[in-house]
């Protein structure tokens, strides 16, 4: 019988922005989740600091010290990575002995980078449950850390690196253990507590590769590369949704984090038909749009979908195709986005903005086709050149890469061709600009709507226009409200609820007039 090891998983859910706010309800992760049930199968004790603002250093070291643990797992996103380096400063300063390994996309990406981080030990790169496992399992059996531990870089004490190969993924998904629903404070999360929604996932990976996407490029790092994109079985999934109504018996819909739910078709209709079966709750999820048919959506919406989200990314082809490695044509994102709201489902699409060759010009095409989908919301992000990426080399080579902007920035390309403050203006004005096309593409056709269209683009480019100006005060009224919705969800949350299914209902509204 192995000695039980205390791991503390350390998880800086909190961006930039949220640094000093506190009580911010966090967000589950599944990767935590997953690698606690696999090392509590073998015995190990396993903690979470779920960290949802950055803690001083004072905070830090107690709550380290109030868990004791033998071994720290620290979980680093890109964007956490200035926070992350920080509080590992702290660890090597007042608690050196504790091993510190680190894992997820930034560890996986930017290895070379983590691991140059003096007080790191080890970083675990790609998919952790087994090798964490067999890490966990070797320092309880010898005390120390296995420097030749598969999927591994481990800093010796001399300071030597041995960078051990990875092991193949895990190929079948059924044999993982559910992810464990007590690491976390399970019905106080974000999503628990605002929409009465489970946040969970049923597959790893993806068959496409969109340069942009870290996601794409982890699969470039296995030695298994075939078969990447993979699924728990339908009984399976099943199963896990039933386990989660178990541990929190109000939730009233499904969050699907999975790439793309409709990844495989014949998947698809076998698991929808034994939901509408055994759950029958309301569900979200994302979905690839070329893979969408009328059959499917049918099938979504008899199955209780309520919310759709796909990725456009750009609304201009030549830069879809040419830089992001997306082929599906405009047209069609339109008629798939139209068979959705006809149907009774929302459709939500994600948009980045600040892409390497994008100008103010390709932002309002982006902006028009939303339009043109009537699409209901949006989820915008800046571009983010993730380290090991295809589209950050190309950035790299375009020269739109400047080294002393911060990973945490906001805007991180510098493109003569967009300006700083004009991305922070379309970010804040795209969705009310969204709103402002539509109503012309309702109103008007033929030779008026063009002149429409040509009135407002002058409008908005015009070079006399403001942005800058506008843009920081449409950023500051931004923020402002989600300080309020946080601030109602968290006191008054029975009202909250009643005004974001408000919102739904208002959207379901606005899809009758397709
Ligand atoms: C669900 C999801 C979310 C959820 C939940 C976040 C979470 N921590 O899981 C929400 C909506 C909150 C979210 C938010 C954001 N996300 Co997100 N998200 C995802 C998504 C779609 C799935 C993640 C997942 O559950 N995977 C399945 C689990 C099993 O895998 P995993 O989490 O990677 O964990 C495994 C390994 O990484 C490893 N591991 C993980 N942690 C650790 C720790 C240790 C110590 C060890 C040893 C191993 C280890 O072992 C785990 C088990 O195998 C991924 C894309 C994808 N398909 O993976 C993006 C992704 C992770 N998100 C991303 C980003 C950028 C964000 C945001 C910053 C976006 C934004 N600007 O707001 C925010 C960050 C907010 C936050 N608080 O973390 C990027 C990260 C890229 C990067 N280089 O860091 C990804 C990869 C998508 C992309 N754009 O390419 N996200
Ligand atoms: S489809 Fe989505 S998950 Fe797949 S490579 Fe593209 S962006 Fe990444």
């Amino acid at each position: 019988m192995l000695k039980a090891v205390e791991v503390l998983f350390v998880y800086p859910d909190f961006l930039e922005k949220t640094r000093n706010v506190r009580n911010i309800l966090g967000s589950y992760s599944e990767g935590l989740a997953s690698l606690s049930a696999v090392l509590k199968k073998d015995g190990h004790n396993v903690s979470l600091y779920h960290q949802t603002y950055m803690p001083d250093r004072r905070e830090f070291i107690d709550t380290i010290r109030k868990h004791s643990p033998d071994i720290i797992g620290i979980s680093i996103r890109t964007s956490a990575f200035p926070f992350a380096k920080e509080m590992i400063g702290w660890l090597n300063d007042e608690l050196p002995d504790i091993c510190v390994m680190a894992g997820m996309y930034h560890a996986s990406l930017a290895p070379q980078e983590v691991i140059d981080v003096e007080g790191v030990d080890a970083v675990c790169i790609g998919e952790g449950e087994y090798v964490c496992l067999d890490f966990v399992n070797y320092f309880a059996k010898h005390g120390k850390i296995n420097t030749a531990a598969d999927s591994f870089w481990v800093k010796d004490s001399g300071g030597t690196v041995h960078k051990n190969p990875l092991r193949p993924f895990i190929a079948d998904l059924d044999e993982l253990p559910f992810p464990d629903l007590e690491l976390f404070d399970y019905t106080n999360l974000r999503s628990n507590v605002e929409q009465n929604t489970a946040e969970v996932i049923v597959s790893r990976g993806c068959v496409y590769s969109c340069t942009y996407c870290a996601n794409a490029e982890l699969r470039n790092l296995y030695p298994n590369k075939s078969g990447y994109a993979r699924f728990r079985s339908p009984e399976n999934s099943i199963k896990l949704l039933e386990r989660v109504l178990e541990k929190d018996p109000k939730i009233e819909c499904f969050s699907f984090n999975d790439a793309i739910l409709n990844a495989n078709a014949d998947w698809f209709y076998e698991f929808a038909a034994l939901y509408r079966e055994r759950i029958g709750k309301r569900f979200v999820c994302n979905l690839r749009v070329e893979l969408i048919t009328e059959e499917m959506v049918e099938e979504l919406a008899k199955t209780g979908c309520y919310l759709v989200t796909i990725g456009i990314e750009s609304g201009n082809e030549e830069l879809r195709t040419k830089y992001l490695m997306r082929t599906m044509k405009n047209d069609h994102i339109i008629k798939v986005s139209h068979l959705l709201k006809n149907a009774g489902i929302i459709v939500n699409t994600y948009n980045i903005i600040g892409l390497p060759y994008e100008t103010p010009e390709l932002t309002l095409e982006t902006i028009k086709l939303n339009a043109q989908m009537h699409t209901d919301n949006i989820v915008i992000s800046y571009f983010q050149p993730f380290p090991n990426t295809r589209l950050r080399a190309i950035a790299e080579q375009a020269g739109f890469i400047d080294p002393s902007v911060r990973p945490n920035d906001l805007v991180q390309l510098r493109m003569p061709g967009y300006k700083r403050s004009d991305i922070i203006y379309f970010r804040y004005s795209f969705l009310m600009f969204i709103r402002k096309y539509r109503k012309l593409y309702q109103s008007y056709s033929g030779e008026r709507l063009e002149r429409e269209i040509a009135r407002l683009d002058s409008k908005i480019l015009g070079k006399n226009h403001p942005r800058g100006l506008i843009g920081v005060i449409r950023q500051k009224k931004y923020w402002l409200n989600v300080f309020i919705k946080r601030t109602v969800s968290r006191t008054l949350p029975g009202v909250y609820k009643a005004l974001r299914r408000l919102r739904d209902k208002k959207s379901a509204i606005g899809r009758l007039k397709t």
